[in-house]
């Protein structure tokens, strides 16, 4: 165990330098294609989701940024974004990454970006620009593009076509990026499509970012992953290549089930930070960390307070793995002990650890039993639930 203040100094310094982006649909009421389960206290405005992110980076000290969904947070595009100015300061937190969508409207049947109509493609590009001039309005980074175009049988479409157009589409919205500003791009390999998703995989979506300009990068949702690969070794790789721009933290047991991070594997977390720590503080900046959650039977503010604690503790035991140590025993090919001191670290309890440095910070140092004691839930329950509109579509 390393020398108590140098534990302190290095356990303190990891939760200083830790942040991570709440998504403002985690506070949503959201479901499952066999249904959706309201909770009054949801989240259905805009001043509503700015609230609850206040709330949360109030308890957590870590959530100075809330991601935007375009069509669901901002239906009148830029003209939106004054307004989001003043939430932005009555609440105390910022628009973080601005998330085109191009999943709802019904000409998107057979595709966006990859539709065979050149029409409903350039109207897909559109909305991509509109949403780089929404985040230059408010100032946001980046621009976080997930595409659930594909198609649902072989012999459908052309996966060439689509490639190629999809590669234009990119190219176009790169060429629209203001300095500074990054285009994130998502994969998953399968859902809504069943048969072949355009940007399925890591491999694809760094081929899509690298084509469209030095300002582009590749996201990793945790979820969207094959059970049996190994996503801390696709982290080390975007890493090597220079091309990992962010995440989107949930877990799951079986697909992309957008459960609360480290809920059912919180190891796989852990490997995860210890690459990115691997790679040093500096590269931080250039990663960004975010929720992507759908809450649909626990508490949403209770789901995204203990996400945010479970993510702290999580990189906080990755901070503490010793490095120099592991790297020796990996090359003397200790397995044992180089194994012992890593999965060792990950079962050491940094919980007393994380309330000191709370307590240092002038937070509370158990943010959920605080949201408990503040009542906002019962208050927002109450506020919200008397105009909680019946179910209609699924967010
Ligand atoms: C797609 C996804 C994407 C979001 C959506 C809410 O599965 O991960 O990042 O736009 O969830
Ligand atoms: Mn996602």
């Amino acid at each position: 165990m390393q020398a108590e203040s140098t534990l302190h100094e290095l356990a303190f310094g990891a939760l200083d330098s830790f942040q991570i982006e709440i998504p403002s649909w985690g506070f949503a009421n959201t479901g499952t294609r066999f249904g959706k389960f309201l909770q009054p206290g949801a989240a259905s405005t805009l001043e509503e989701k700015f609230s609850d992110a206040g709330q949360v980076h109030k308890l957590t000290g870590a959530t100075p940024t809330m991601a935007l969904h375009v069509l669901w947070d901002l239906p009148n595009g830029s003209a939106d974004a004054d307004a989001v100015h003043g939430l932005e300061s009555r609440y105390g937190v910022a628009a973080g990454s601005i998330n085109p969508n191009l999943f709802q409207d019904q000409e998107y049947k057979f595709g966006s970006l990859c539709n065979p109509s050149a029409e409903i493609r350039e109207r897909a590009v559109a909305h991509m620009l509109d949403s780089v001039a929404i985040a230059t309005e408010l100032g946001s980074r980046d621009i976080s593009l997930w595409l659930p175009d594909g198609s649902n049988y072989p012999g459908t479409q052309s996966i060439r076509k689509r490639i190629e157009w999809l590669e234009e589409a990119l190219i176009r919205t790169h060429q629209n990026l203001a300095p500074g500003q990054r285009l994130l791009v998502e994969y998953k390999p399968f859902e809504p499509a069943f048969y072949h998703t355009d940007i399925a995989d890591w491999g694809m979506a760094s081929h899509l970012a690298a084509k469209a300009g030095p300002q582009a990068r590749v996201l990793v949702d945790t979820g969207h992953h094959y059970a049996t690969q190994n996503i801390e070794q696709i982290v080390a790789w975007l890493l090597h290549t220079g091309m990992l721009g962010g995440f989107h933290f949930n877990d799951r047991r079986y697909a992309d089930d957008d459960l609360t991070l480290g809920s059912i594997d919180p190891y796989q977390i852990f490997r995860i930070f210890h690459e990115i720590q691997l790679s040093g503080p500096e590269l931080l900046r250039d990663v960004a960390f975010m929720i992507d959650q759908s809450h649909n039977l626990k508490g949403k503010m209770e789901a995204m307070v203990q996400t945010v604690a479970m993510a702290q503790e999580l990189w906080l035991k990755a901070a503490l793995v010793n490095r120099d140590r592991l790297e020796h025993l990996q090359e003397k090919c200790e397995l044992v002990k180089a194994e012992e001191l890593f999965r060792g670290t990950f079962w050491q309890d940094v919980r007393p650890i994380v309330k000191e440095w709370r307590a240092l910070r002038g937070l509370p140092e158990d943010p959920l039993a605080a949201l408990a004691e503040s009542g906002y839930v019962q208050r927002i329950s109450a506020e919200r639930g008397a105009k909680m509109a019946p179910v209609t579509s699924y967010a």
